[in-house]
């Protein structure tokens, strides 16, 4: 089998997504997914002139040499727009291979290692009361793990509450959107959050929650120190973490299991996190860190230290990555949780797939390869729109961290 063509498919659906499509001379085609928010068209264009033209003729099921080759052979490492680019072929290639051997990704992976994927979602609102019944309401839906996010009383436009009713989407259409931050009113307002969440939805369900690298080390180790009363499965980015030494601090004071990772393209970003167990959970995901190929490397790393995964699935990574996830976490040991924020409808319809939701779990379904297709005409219709995720400045105007 050869790589006959290979090309990308950019639309709008609701939201940008990048999609590259390698077709074999067997008439067999698979997908991988090159979104990069924000900064779609460099990978679009990074693909296009750079890497597809040295995949025409090669041999689909040669996965490892191909991702080396593209690792390697770019001579230049790293990077989100490298690593999504890498990640597209590789997930693309791994789609071939199940569907030439008619069988799912899952089973190319080690095989089913448990029968659903735990997923959590997320849950937002205004103020505290509203946040409550929006856990409450994802609770009933089935879910058995919810993000709990809430407007902080004084922070105008907080992360992770979504404007004027609609469906929580970090992206917007247009220039960068700019919000506001207060560390000092988010410190004193969120155990108040997890206490009433907690109160309302007693001890099983599993809480999670987003700090989104905005505070210090000190600063997050004494939120850490405030929510263990309420148990929570994660907090999640609660410093920056290109120094890895940082994590070092907050845990050193808090029990509360950390997750990190999301913005991470290399397992070299989170190799002292893990050798040092300073993290329980692995969020960086198959799209922006170079593929199925090379996170099956970061998670048998992991596992030997008894770190999870727990990989970003906002509505930022496309049904593909999706559904090379939930392959990926059925089939390793060390699966620790998959994020689940539903994409919209039209996405879905853009994107028809195998994969499906019941009572907590999501399952990848028994599609050969990934199970998802696009539908290319349906996707000209909703054409590239550019779009950004907001930037952060504190009550004085200083930039910082989103
Ligand atoms: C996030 C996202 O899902 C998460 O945990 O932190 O909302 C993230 O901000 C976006 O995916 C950025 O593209
Ligand atoms: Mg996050």
């Amino acid at each position: 089998m050869k790589i006959e063509s290979a090309k990308l498919i950019v639309c709008s659906p609701d939201r940008n997504f990048v999609t590259l499509k390698i077709v074999t001379d067997e008439g067999i085609y698979g997908l991988g997914d090159a979104t990069l928010n924000g900064r779609e068209l460099a990978v679009a264009w990074y693909l296009t002139e750079h890497v597809l033209p040295c995949l025409i003729g090669r041999d689909p099921f040669q996965i490892e040499d191909i991702w080396q080759y593209l690792y390697r052979g770019a001579y230049w490492r790293r990077g989100p727009v490298t690593m999504s680019a890498i990640a597209a072929v590789d997930m693309a290639l791994w789609d071939i291979k199940g569907k030439a051997l008619n069988t799912p990704v899952y089973n190319l992976l080690g095989g089913k290692s448990r029968e659903g994927v735990l997923v959590y979602t997320h849950a937002n609102g205004a103020d505290i009361a509203e946040a409550v019944d929006s856990v409450q309401r994802h609770a009933a839906e089935g879910y058995l793990a919810v993000r709990a996010q809430s407007g902080v009383p004084g922070v105008a436009s907080s992360y992770g509450v979504p404007k004027s009713g609609k469906p929580y989407e970090p992206a917007e259409r247009g220039l960068p959107s700019e919000s506001l931050w207060s560390t000092e009113k988010y410190l004193n307002f969120v155990p108040k959050l997890f206490d009433a969440v907690r109160n309302a939805c007693g001890e099983d369900l599993h809480l999670l929650h987003d700090v989104h690298h905005r505070l210090t080390p000190i600063e997050a180790a004494r939120l850490g120190k405030a929510l263990e009363p309420y148990h929570l499965f994660w907090m999640e980015d609660p410093t920056p973490a290109e120094n890895q030494d940082a994590f070092r601090l907050i845990r050193e004071h808090t029990v509360t299991p950390i997750a990190t990772g999301e913005v991470f393209n290399s397992f070299w970003d989170a190799h002292d996190l893990i050798r040092n167990q300073w993290i329980d959970y692995l969020r960086m995901t198959i799209v922006h860190g170079g593929g199925i190929t090379a996170l099956k490397k970061a998670a048998d790393f992991a596992a030997v230290y008894q770190v999870r995964t727990g990989f970003h699935g906002a509505t930022d990574l496309s049904p593909v990555t999706m559904a090379a996830a939930l392959h990926f976490g059925l089939a390793v040991h060390n699966f620790g949780i998959q994020e689940h924020m539903p994409h919209t409808k039209l996405t879905d319809e853009v994107f028809p797939h195998a994969y499906s939701f019941n009572a907590g779990y999501m399952y990848p379904g028994d599609a050969p390869g990934l199970g998802v297709d696009i539908d290319e005409a349906l996707a000209a219709k909703y054409p590239y729109q550019r779009a950004y995720l907001p930037i952060a400045r504190k009550l004085d105007g200083t930039l910082t961290d989103w």
